[in-house]
């Protein structure tokens, strides 16, 4: 039976591959993201492709009032929400703490903390109502080891982890279950938008590395949320084969 899958930040890279092999699997999807054309374009390429019934939200995560004006609506109209994957993020610069911009700052916090948040409180109480659920939250290996000059997006993604944790004990009597996902280097769009629109510089992030796809990520999304029901996985960290830790790469 097809399952209702809600998707933030499904217009690019992880997200949207997450959108592609649940919908190539028959699920049915209510995806989120700024850029309304891209959101289009992604309902119509998986619609067609897949004949599964896909419903799109333009939200902005950080924007507290238009979570709660339009989350709860959409998946009322979508017919409930079996699996939440809070993937909408990003970071902003790299830069030693002491010269980082305080305004990219609060967009990584706003973004990547609130926003997560302010999702969750919108889609739980649906889950709750039905006593099932899995959330499934994009966190780091930058949530796991910091790395220099990244000191505010690795806090944020270690809030991703230390979040998915407190709210998987506040559930713990219903059948909702809660996964981080954190992934290494993966080559999507995330350098291009820290470094503000600088392909270059984002290339040379990925040069010399046989870094992780998103295709691989999204993989491990679609495993993870196709357990049985007594099982959960808590966690799962994804490196590419020439990653050690946060930034250790070995290049070639
Ligand atoms: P992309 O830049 O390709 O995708 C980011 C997605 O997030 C886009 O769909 C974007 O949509 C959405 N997004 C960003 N800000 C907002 C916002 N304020 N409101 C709604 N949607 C938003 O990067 P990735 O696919 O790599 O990143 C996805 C997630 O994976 C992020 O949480 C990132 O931190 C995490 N991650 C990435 C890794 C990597 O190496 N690439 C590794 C580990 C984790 P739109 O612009 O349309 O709003
Ligand atoms: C993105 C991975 O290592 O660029 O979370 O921070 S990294």
């Amino acid at each position: 039976m097809a399952r209702r899958i809600l998707i933030t930040g499904a217009t690019s890279g992880i997200g949207l591959a997450c959108a592609r092999v649940f919908a190539s699997h028959g699920d049915d999807l209510l995806i989120a993201g700024r850029r309304t054309t891209l959101l289009e374009s992604v309902k119509v390429e998986l619609t067609t492709e897949f004949g599964v019934r896909v419903d799109t939200i333009v939200l902005d995560v950080q924007q507290r009032e238009d979570v709660v004006a339009k989350i709860k609506p959409a998946i009322e109209a979508f017919g409930g929400v079996d699996v939440l994957v809070n993937n909408a993020g990003l970071a902003q610069g790299l830069d030693d703490f002491q010269d980082s911009a305080v305004d990219d700052a609060v967009t990584m916090i706003d973004t990547n903390v609130k926003g997560l948040i302010y999702v969750t409180k919108e889609v739980l109480p649906f889950m709750i109502g039905q006593n099932s659920g899995h959330i499934v939250n994009m966190g780091s290996t930058a949530g796991i080891y910091a790395y220099p000059k990244g000191a505010v997006y690795c806090a944020t993604k270690a809030a991703v982890k230390t979040l998915s944790d407190g709210i998987r004990m506040d559930t713990i009597a219903t059948d909702i279950k809660v996964t981080t996902i954190q992934p290494g280097i993966v080559e999507t769009d995330f350098s291009t938008v820290r470094f503000h629109g600088d392909k270059d510089r984002a290339d040379s992030v990925y040069a010399g590395i046989d870094a992780i796809q998103p295709e691989d990520v999204a993989d491990v999304v679609y495993y993870v949320t196709n357990q049985p029901k007594r099982l959960q996985i808590s966690d799962v960290t994804i490196m590419a084969n020439q990653q050690a830790a946060g930034f250790m790469v070995h290049k070639k």
